[in-house]
């Protein structure tokens, strides 16, 4: 298998599919919808629906249409929260994926509606879904998931702590929810929502659930040392904080190298959960050595 292909070929499908689902931009609120398609459009790793389709294939799911709404409405959902985090009221922030962030393309105001519709256009494309479908009650247990793993008890939930901590000292144990809720949730949500509707049973849905906690955590201090590191390039001296970023990180607690480690730990044991179970999906398996092994 060639992996770098084999990950292009899935991008490529699933930007097919957000375009398919996404509204043209037309009438009086046509801004909101170009804000929309601007920021679902501009690229982006597409990790999160990719590991609803694999690890529906990997439950033994057959029929990849039941999919699709589902990782469109995962995809609008992380791509709100990347708008909203951009924000001046957050971590106001002008760059995003090589572009520019859409509120400063389209001032603050479309900027807070383009994330507020596609959050509620995410619930529209499952719902219609639910109401088309003969077999609703597995894709109404999914939809249930995707709320609350996006919600208080979710991603909202882990946004809030770390902004009303911001510039204050962090322990572990907050860290540890921190990054659980902000960045775990959704892709918990992911494997849980590919596993529900390939029919899997409440075990595999939880070793789901816990591979998937796993994947986060690496994910999320993959992420704090490519920081870290990227503010060592730009300064030229080593850092012991994330001087840019202002805040307290697993790699400003623990250091590079038990960071490097704790990834390397927590990726070889998301790997051996997935290899436990009676059906293999390779590309899953390199998906997660590529999430966690990532240089940007
Ligand atoms: C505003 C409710 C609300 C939540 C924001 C996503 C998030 C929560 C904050 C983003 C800040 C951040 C850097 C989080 C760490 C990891 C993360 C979620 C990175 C972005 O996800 P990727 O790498 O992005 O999958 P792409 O652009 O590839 O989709």
């Amino acid at each position: 298998m060639n992996f770098n292909v084999e990950l292009k070929t899935r991008i490529a499908h699933i930007d097919e599919v957000l375009n398919s689902f996404l509204p043209p931009a037309a009438g009086y609120q046509q801004i909101v919808q170009e804000a929309m398609r601007y920021s679902v459009l501009g690229g982006g790793k597409r990790i999160r629906p990719i590991l609803i389709h694999e690890t529906y294939l990997l439950c033994g799911g057959r029929d990849c249409s039941i999919t699709e709404p589902f990782m469109a409405a995962m995809e609008l959902i992380h791509t709100y929260s990347l708008i909203h985090d951009d924000l001046p009221a957050m971590d106001d922030d002008e760059y995003r994926r090589g572009r520019k962030t859409t509120h400063v393309v389209y001032g603050e105001a479309v900027g807070i509606l383009a994330g507020d519709a596609l959050l509620n256009y995410a619930f529209e494309i499952i719902l219609q879904q639910i109401i088309e479908s003969e077999d609703s009650k597995k894709m109404a247990r999914a939809a249930a998931i995707l709320a609350r793993k996006s919600g208080v008890f979710g991603m909202i939930g882990g946004q809030t702590a770390d902004v009303v901590n911001t510039g204050l000292p962090l322990d572990t144990r907050k860290l540890d929810f921190i990054y659980s809720l902000k960045t775990g949730a959704l892709i918990e949500a992911s494997m849980m929502i590919g596993a529900v509707l390939a029919d899997s049973d409440d075990q595999t849905i939880s070793l789901m659930e816990e591979t998937a906690s796993e994947i986060g955590r690496a994910f999320q201090i993959r992420d704090d040392i490519l920081d870290l590191t990227g503010t060592m390039e730009e300064i030229g001296k080593p850092v012991l904080s994330d001087e840019k970023n202002k805040k307290t990180t697993f790699v400003t607690l623990n250091g590079l190298n038990e960071s490097e480690s704790e990834v390397r730990s927590l990726s070889s044991s998301a790997i051996d959960k997935l290899n436990s179970m009676d059906r293999k999906n390779d590309f899953l398996i390199e998906l997660i050595r590529y999430l966690t092994i990532r240089n940007k």
